[in-house]
C-alpha cells in the first residue's frame, strides 16, 4: 500500500489526521502540488485525474476519494474507531463527509480557485483546463455563509458533530475551517457553538 499525498492541502490533510488519530503509519510518497508534480508522468500513470490524495493498494487497486480511502483504511483497521460505533453513527458519519466537502470545502476552493494567477485555468482541481469565473467568488462566499450557519445550528447543545465522540466528521470539518483562512475567510465571531466546538477539536487533534 503506498499513500501519494501533499500533506498542506486539505483534502491530504483529511487523511493525514484520519492516519494520526488512528495511530497508523503507511508509506508515503509527497507529491508537490505547488511545483505541478501531480502533473508528472510518474503519478498520472497512477492517477490519471491529478489528484491528491490517492491510495495504491497492493492488489494495484486506486483510491483517489479522501472518503473512499477512511472507509478502507477503517476497515482494515477497526481499532480507535473513527466512523462511531453502530451503523446509524456510520451512515451519519459518511453523510457529513459528503456535506462537509459539497457545502464547506468546495465553496471555499470556489472562492479561492477563481481569482489570482496561481489558479489561473485550474479553477477545479486536477488536469482539467478550467477557466476562472469571478462572478463565482461571490456566489462561494454566499454558500459558505449558509455552511457556518448550518454548522452552528448543528452543533448548539452537541459536543461532536455524530454521536458522543471524535468521528472523521469533526475532522474533516475542522479542515474546512482551516481551510477558510486560505481564501480569507473564518468562523463568524458570534457563532459561539461552532467556535467552542472548534477550540475542543483542536485541543484534541493537534
Ligand atoms: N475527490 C477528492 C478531491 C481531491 C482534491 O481535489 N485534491 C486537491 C488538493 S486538496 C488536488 O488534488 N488539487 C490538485 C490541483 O489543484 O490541481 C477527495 O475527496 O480527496
Amino acid at each position: 500500500m503506498q499513500l501519494y499525498t501533499f500533506s498542506v492541502a486539505p483534502n491530504p490533510q483529511r487523511i493525514k489526521i484520519f492516519l494520526k488519530m488512528k495511530g497508523i503509519d503507511i508509506p508515503t510518497t509527497e507529491v508537490d502540488i505547488r511545483a505541478g508534480e501531480h502533473f508528472n508522468d510518474e503519478f498520472t500513470s497512477i492517477n490519471p485525474a491529478s489528484t491528491l490524495p490517492t491510495l495504491q493498494l497492493d492488489n494495484g487497486t486506486v483510491l483517489t476519494d479522501s472518503v473512499a480511502i477512511c472507509v478502507y483504511l477503517e476497515h482494515l483497521y477497526p481499532g480507535k474507531p473513527l466512523f462511531g460505533t453502530t451503523p446509524s453513527e456510520y451512515a451519519q458519519v459518511i453523510g457529513w463527509m459528503h456535506k462537509l466537502y459539497t457545502e464547506g470545502l468546495m465553496p471555499i476552493a470556489e472562492i479561492l480557485r477563481n481569482q489570482g494567477d496561481f489558479f489561473k485555468n485550474r479553477a477545479m482541481p486536477g488536469k482539467i483546463d478550467m477557466p476562472q469565473i469571478p462572478a463565482l467568488i461571490e456566489r462561494g462566499k454566499l454558500r459558505l455563509d449558509g455552511f457556518w450557519q448550518a454548522m452552528e445550528e448543528h452543533l448548539t447543545e452537541r459536543e461532536f458533530i455524530v454521536g458522543k465522540q471524535l468521528t472523521q466528521a469533526d475532522i474533516d470539518c475542522f479542515v474546512v475551517c482551516g481551510f477558510a483562512g486560505w481564501a480569507k475567510e473564518t468562523i463568524p465571531a458570534d457563532y459561539s457553538s461552532l467556535l467552542s466546538w472548534y477550540n475542543k477539536i483542536e485541543s484534541i487533534l493537534l
